[in-house]
């Protein structure tokens, strides 16, 4: 496999503002690299006496993480742009390793871009999106699974994405790849041994013992990994959840009632809902994407047709179902129709409108779906669906978090992983099929390579350009 070395960093000094666009309290403006603090310097004036801008003077010297007071001038006519408050963040104790300067305006755009662009006329760049934790990382402060774990932080959702995101940004991942490639070397300090003195494998080298170390370290550290990303990639992608059931039984009224509001057109005209409606909402901090879809029947409108093609295909892909039913007319063929398709996957049978159920159709429901989990609701009049909120949390949270293997990667973490269990697999039939070590070492390199990348001790710059486009600007 071809080996890199260590993108080279570029020294020139960038700058950018670090907080969200709209308007906010405060905003920041970043700066980082050799010439920081003399360009900001130049734009910073603080007053002679407390609260009285009349007599502003510029600072010579500035002591290393202290906060202090002024205002940001433009130098060409002396017109003062913004309150501030300036931090130096000397080399090598700052985000990036470099020297840094943050300047924190007020947080409406325009004092952020007016101070921006005077430090930008002065020749200092314009950072692309990730640039300072890119040079947190090459300037060695932080690995590569501690950077994607601050743009996890910054993307998280909910409390759960923040978790591991955070636990992963203060290097569980690492220390979990550090483990691995540990075994791995064993096994190859092993392997290569043997090359230098043996000829025939089986002879001198335990082939057992070692296929068995190896078939652990997939099976015990690297799978239960995996699984877990794909169990768990909920927490960072949500949950998707579609409701589904025959025109007119209050699927529309169930998605506003989620959504707490009037997302999507309640009438009762069958037929309504023609296209998907999504909405996202966190339940007990599980991210849900809730889908509201077309009422399931044989239709002539060729507008609903293609809305009910499009519900089919979302059932099939979506994680649960809410098969909803009306608790005011009997079952019908195109419920259980429905419920063909449904039943493949996970499914909560939910009972609409029992404000005005039948209760013939409630026995006969029940009895039909004896073996479901069932809720009762009523949408008109808020009722029961809470209830349904919790039995969906159940259903969603059932699967183990709390074990070692709870590591969120991200997909270029996975794949990684993946193929350094490929690798590993091609060294145990080689070892079967008594290779000689020499090929044996190199399958087990490959594997080594493949958990390095995912903490970036060696990495390409192309994949870390991949990496960091991610980030916002000023990140
Ligand atoms: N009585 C009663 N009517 C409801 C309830 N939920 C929805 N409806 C009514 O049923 C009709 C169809 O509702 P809608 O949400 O558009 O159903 P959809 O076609 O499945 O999306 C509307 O007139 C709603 O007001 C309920 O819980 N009780
Ligand atoms: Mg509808």
């Amino acid at each position: 496999m071809k080996k890199t070395r260590m993108p080279k960093i570029n020294n020139d000094t960038i700058a950018a503002i670090a907080t969200s666009s709209g308007r906010g309290g405060i905003g920041v403006v970043r700066l980082s690299g050799d010439e920081a603090l003399s360009v900001a310097k130049k734009i910073f004036f603080v007053p002679q006496k407390t609260n009285d801008s009349s007599k502003l003077l510029q600072r010579k010297s500035f002591i290393s993480r202290k906060m202090y007071y002024g205002f940001i001038l433009n130098p060409d006519n002396k017109k003062i742009i913004d309150e501030v408050l300036f931090v130096y963040m000397k080399a090598p104790n700052s985000y990036t390793k470099e020297d840094v300067v943050e300047i924190h305006t007020h947080g409406g755009s325009a004092a952020l871009k007016s101070v921006l662009n005077l430090i930008l006329n002065f020749g200092v760049k314009a950072a692309p999106p990730g640039e300072f934790t890119k040079r947190a990382f090459l300037n060695g402060r932080i690995d590569l699974t501690q950077a994607e774990a601050i743009i996890d932080i910054i993307n998280a959702s909910n409390s759960k994405a923040l978790y591991f995101a955070a636990s992963q940004a203060s290097g569980s991942l690492k220390e979990k790849t550090d483990k691995i490639s540990d075994k791995i070397k064993t096994v190859l300090s092993e392997i290569e041994a043997a090359i230098d003195f043996i000829d025939d494998l089986e002879d001198d080298l335990d082939t057992a013992v070692l296929i068995d170390t190896i078939n652990k370290i997939i099976k015990d550290e690297i799978s239960p990994i995996i699984r877990f990303y794909d169990d768990a990639s909920f927490y960072r992608d949500g949950y998707t959840i579609a409701i589904a059931g025959r025109p007119n039984v209050g699927k529309s009224s169930l998605l506003n009632r989620f959504a707490r509001s009037q997302k999507a057109i309640v009438t009762d005209m069958p037929g309504t809902t023609r296209d998907i409606i999504e909405i996202k909402i966190n339940l007990s901090e599980i991210p849900l994407i809730l889908a509201d879809t077309a009422g399931i029947h044989a239709s002539e409108n060729p507008v609903e047709i293609i809305g009910i093609k499009r519900t089919k295909e979302y059932l099939k892909s979506s994680d649960l179902t809410l098969f909803l039913l009306d608790a005011s007319t009997p079952l019908s063929d195109e419920d259980f129709k429905i419920y063909q398709k449904v039943k493949a996957k996970g499914y909560i049978i939910v009972i609409n409108k029992i404000d005005i159920a039948k209760p013939d159709t409630l026995i006969e429901i029940k009895k039909e779906f004896a073996e479901s989990v069932i809720a009762e609701i009523s949408c008109l009049h808020n009722m029961g669906i809470e209830k349904l909120e919790s039995i969906i949390t159940e259903q969603v949270s059932e699967f183990d978090d709390s074990n070692e293997h709870s590591i969120l990667l991200n997909m270029r973490q996975k794949k990684e992983l993946q193929s350094a269990a490929e690798a590993l697999q091609r060294g145990v039939a080689e070892l079967k099929g008594n290779a000689y070590p020499e090929t044996i070492s190199i399958e087990l390199q490959e594997a080594l390579q493949y958990v390095g990348n995912i903490s970036g001790a060696l990495i390409s710059e192309d994949i870390l350009d991949r990496i960091f486009a991610d980030f916002c600007i000023g990140k």
